[in-house]
């Protein structure tokens, strides 16, 4: 009997299936499991993380875990824009091509450059690279990479003679000491310091040492916490040099078989003694003794650093201060042992592979070696391959604003708000000739600059690989069809490139294409001279390119499944195989206080924001944990500057010019006295005066063009507002209150729009800027005392709008504000409540639980938190439950969800609840 072919009809719906990629954040690289519904057009649902992906085996972050709720249509750039107009492809490409062309013919190739982004999938950033540096030839391609990574990748090709990050992630959970240095990991690579966190709970011998001027989260499973006065690691870790090589604690045959200008290096390092080290750190050298000592005596150390180290003007020389120990020690090569840089952008990686930066050639070759040229300028058979390297990005927004460079693309980055110096960025971008902007969100601070904005398809729709800190490479893959008419950004780029002329070397019609050229370059002439091959991949067909696993490379005919760890056997990607010391002499910040400008800004990240929230923003769930910028102010300076919690500062540095930096005071005895940190994810979208970039002046790396964006000089200053304001609701309403007085800041909440405002002149001044927006199709309420002046907005009795001003700050409770606005009608007492500018005792207190005694929700949890936490104890208390009884499950559940458990009934952690 022959079978018969089974019978598919037409119409039938895609079936449900589970897709596989990554997470479009941060550098760990998590594999991330989504269920698509209903195929290319249809929805995506049940986030989860991968279990089998070896950066994250199942976790997610915070971040991760609300992807979905991200991808808001609402917020997108849906179609490209041309000079303030809606346009067609055709016709923004054919402007973009016709322009470049006659700016490049009136002043050359130079005229014309590109600002990309760490968050361009290895295919995008490979067609960038392409266009610029062997067709159009020019080497003004640079990235937000230089903000973040450039400065590690001087550091390893100095040592390693190639950009090369030796360690894995399993190292992290083998090794006895880990020092995080620069780096707020538990906030920042979170997966990963959960899995360093359960390594130790498992090995409680494993040390934990956390280097940071500030006291974050990630200290939580330090066992010693350096606080060090910024900018002085490179003191810190010569002077461990220094003691290593007095304690005997030297590798001498690593370092006489492995390694060159040992010598030197110890030489600079013996100025650095214990005493002064504590000095010029600034720390009790007894915590120095410790922490070298671990190091001299563990067998397996680790330093993992980060922005701490990368964003200083002497961010290279502290990341080779850092391998130099390595290296002494022959901590490096082996099994939980190793200098790791970790990567912020889930894809910094594979742009350094592609040689994205403006002083790389490609694929790990260089501009001036002349094999490299040879070797690149045949393969993309590319007429004009550039010979010299092009502008750092800090140079590129200075050579724009001096006129030179008159055509800016960016792409997949929003450099006025993350660049320093943004008061030269907006100077920058206001010189150029063509400013040309692709994103995928519809409103940043930098396409409020562009001539033409172009829309990129985003995370779920791009299809592509990623490469993450342990070398592996990840497919992102498309789940749905592009919202609106979002583009990839290698289409885009590709079109541009054959509106130019380059028909043939651009006509890419599948990111699989890309991939195999790229993988194909990193293998020409290769022979084992160059870490980066990709050899086995080139010839990946578009099906067995969608079913890539994750894998690490190096991938070569000796490790066709590619290399867990590198320099295991000692031999180094120098011309003599051998690693390098560099001798260092430690610089201090060059951004110093005065006595004009006396505190240190430092900034970072918080845990729920990714950068300029353009795309975590649009997640109200990751508002809750923080849901406005601040600046954390030590608690004696806060006294001297007559400040409390929630008072507005106004910050400014020599650089900041025009641009006004208002923040609201955070009282933090976590920070060193003398400095304030600020995040930096708040921008120009999200408030009148959240620039924080505009007070750092763009000093930078002389070798690698990282910009010091820990250290700036700035002063402070109450700022004196007479008034203050919440404007509450449906969101058209509160944005067009925005202005209404001199001051705003967004906080919406997971119910609706919700802005801060604040005015140097009484309440009175904003009502006549609110009335004129009041929608005319409502019912109005006002209340009026002497120092608050109410307005409510409903209709059919429900609450659209609540202006709520008064003549000092008010801390209103969202959640009371949310239950107001929650569909229901409101009573007159609800309506007066918020007229009084008073929250409801009812809501304060929570709902009845024990009825018998009338006792509500808030005081049993905070009888709870005091420590009653048996239902007999909460009995004895407040005596709840202690009548009719049938409250007791509730408040059961309650100690339960509180999570206060007493110690006896506290479980560790069992070792098989996770997969290794
Ligand atoms: N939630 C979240 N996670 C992210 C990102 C995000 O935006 N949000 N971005 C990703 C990106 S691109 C990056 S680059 C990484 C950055 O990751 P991290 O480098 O961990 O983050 P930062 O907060 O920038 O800075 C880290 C710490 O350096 C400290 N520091 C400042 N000056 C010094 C110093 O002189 N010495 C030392 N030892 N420490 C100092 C700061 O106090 C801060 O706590 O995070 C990635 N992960
Ligand atoms: N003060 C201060 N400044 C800093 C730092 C700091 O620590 N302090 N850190 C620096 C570092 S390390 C980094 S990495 C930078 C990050 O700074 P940015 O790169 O400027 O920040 P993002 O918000 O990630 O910008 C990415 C932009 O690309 C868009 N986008 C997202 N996906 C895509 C896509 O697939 N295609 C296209 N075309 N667009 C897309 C987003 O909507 C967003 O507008 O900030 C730097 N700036
Ligand atoms: S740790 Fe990084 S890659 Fe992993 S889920 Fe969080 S943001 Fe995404
Ligand atoms: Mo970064």
């Amino acid at each position: 009997m022959t079978a018969m072919p089974p019978v598919l009809s037409k119409s039938a719906a895609p079936a449900n299936k589970l897709v596989q990629t990554t997470c479009p954040y941060c550098g760990v690289g998590c594999g991330v499991d989504v269920l698509q519904r209903g195929g290319m057009t249809g929805t995506l649902s049940e986030l989860k993380g991968s279990t089998e992906h070896p950066a994250n085996f199942g976790r997610l972050c915070i971040k991760g875990t609300h992807l979905l709720e991200t991808l808001d249509g609402n917020k997108r750039l849906l179609q490209p824009v041309v000079f303030g107009q809606p346009a067609s492809w055709d016709d923004a490409i054919g402007v973009i091509a016709a322009k470049m062309a006659a700016i490049i013919e009136q002043h050359g190739p130079d005229a014309v450059a590109i600002y990309g982004s760490g968050q361009l999938l290895t295919e995008d950033y490979y067609v960038a690279n392409k266009l610029m540096k062997g067709f159009i030839g020019t080497a003004n391609i640079d990235t937000n990479s230089r903000l973040c990574m450039s400065s590690a990748v001087v550091a390893h090709k100095r040592a390693f003679g190639e950009d090369i990050v030796p360690c894995n992630y399993e190292d992290l959970e083998h090794t006895d000491l880990l020092i995080l240095t620069g780096s707020n990991a538990a906030w920042t690579h979170p997966v990963l310091y959960q899995r360093i966190e359960r390594a130790k709970l498992r090995n409680p011998d494993m040390k934990v040492v956390v280097v940071d001027p500030r006291k974050t989260d990630s200290t939580a499973i330090a066992d010693l916490h350096i606080a060090l006065k910024p900018g002085t690691d490179a003191v810190l870790f010569c002077g461990l040099l220094n003691f290593l090589a007095n304690n005997n604690a030297l590798d001498e045959a690593f370092i006489a078989a492995s390694t060159h200008g040992f010598a030197e290096t110890l030489a600079a390092a013996f100025e650095w003694p214990m005493a002064r080290v504590a000095e010029v750190c600034d720390v009790a050298e007894a915590e120095l003794v410790t922490l070298f000592n671990w190091f001299a005596t563990l067998p397996r150390a680790i330093t993992f650093f980060s922005m701490g180290i990368n964003q200083s003007t002497s961010g290279v020389d502290k990341g080779n201060a850092i391998i130099n120990c390595h290296l002494a020690t022959g901590k490096i090569g082996k099994e939980g042992s190793g200098p790791f840089s970790i990567t912020g952008q889930p894809n910094a990686m594979g742009g350094r592979e592609v040689g994205g930066l403006s002083n790389m050639l490609a694929a790990h070759m260089d501009i001036d070696n002349p094999a490299h040229h040879a070797t690149v300028k045949q393969f993309w058979n590319a007429p004009n391959l550039i010979t010299k390297p092009g502008l750092r990005a800090v140079d590129m927004f200075q050579a724009a604003a001096d006129g030179k460079v008159k055509c800016i693309w960016i792409m997949a980055t929003n450099p006025v708000a993350s660049m320093p110096n943004r008061a030269l960025v907006e100077a920058a971008l206001k010189q150029c000739e063509l400013v040309i902007v692709s994103d995928t969100a519809a409103q940043t601070d930098t396409l409020n600059y562009a001539h033409i904005a172009l829309p990129a398809t985003g995370w779920s729709e791009k299809n592509g690989t990623v490469t993450n800190s342990e070398r592996r490479i990840s497919r992102q893959r498309g789940l749905v069809a592009p919202m609106g008419e979002a583009k990839h950004d290698w289409e885009i780029l590709s079109l541009v490139g054959q509106a130019l002329g380059f028909e043939d070397a651009f006509n890419y019609a599948h990111p699989a294409e890309i991939f195999a050229e790229h993988c194909a370059l990193t293998a020409a002439n290769n022979n084992g001279s160059r870490a980066l091959d990709l050899g086995p991949l080139a010839d990946l067909s578009v099906a067995q390119y969608d079913n890539l696993r994750p894998q690490q490379w190096p991938l070569n005919e000796t490790h066709r499944i590619g290399t867990e760890r590198l320099f295991a056997d000692g031999s180094f990607y120098t011309p003599n195989r051998k690693a390098n010391f560099v001798a260092i002499t430690p610089r201090l910040a060059t951004q110093q206080t005065s006595a004009e400008y006396p505190f240190v800004l430092n900034t970072g990240r918080i845990r729920d924001q990714w950068h300029t929230m353009t795309r975590t923003g649009n997640a109200p769930r990751l508002l809750k944990h923080i849901d406005r910028p601040w600046l954390s102010v030590h608690p004696l300076d806060a006294q001297a500057l007559a400040v409390k919690d929630g008072d507005l500062l106004k910050a400014e540095a020599a650089c900041s010019g025009e641009v006004e930096v208002i923040l609201p005071v955070k009282i933090d005895d976590k920070q060193r006295r003398g400095e304030v940190f600020a995040p930096f994810h708040w921008s120009a979208t999200w408030g009148s005066h959240a620039k924080v970039g505009a007070l750092l002046n763009g000093a930078n790396d002389a070798l690698s063009g990282q910009p010091e964006l820990k250290h700036g000089a700035i002063r402070l200053s109450p700022v004196a507002m007479q008034s203050y304001g919440l404007v509450y609701g449906d969101e058209s309403l509160v944005v067009a209150l925005q202005n209404a007085g001199y001051y705003y800041l967004n906080t919406p909440t997971t119910a609706a729009a919700c802005i801060e405002l604040a005015d140097p002149r009484d309440p009175q001044s904003m009502v006549a800027a609110v009335l004129k927006h009041l929608p005319k199709d409502a019912q109005w309420a006002t209340l009026q005392g002497p120092h608050q002046l109410s307005i409510v907005v409903t209709r059919n009795n429900k609450l659209v709008l609540a202006v709520l001003l008064a003549d000092k700050p008010m801390d209103m409770p969202r959640d009371w504000l949310d239950s107001l606005y929650s569909g229901t009608e409101l009573s007159p007492e609800q309506i007066n409540g918020l007229l009084e500018q008073q929250p409801d005792e009812a809501f304060l207190l929570g709902k009845v639980v024990c009825s018998c005694f009338g006792v509500r929700e808030n005081t049993i949890k905070h009888a709870i938190d005091e420590g009653n936490n048996t239902v007999s104890g909460l009995g004895k208390a407040l005596k709840c439950g202690t009548n009719c009884g049938s409250c007791k499950t509730e408040l059961a559940s309650l100690i339960e969800s509180s999570g206060a458990m007493p110690q006896s009934e506290a479980k560790e952690e069992t070792s098989n609840d996770y997969a290794l």
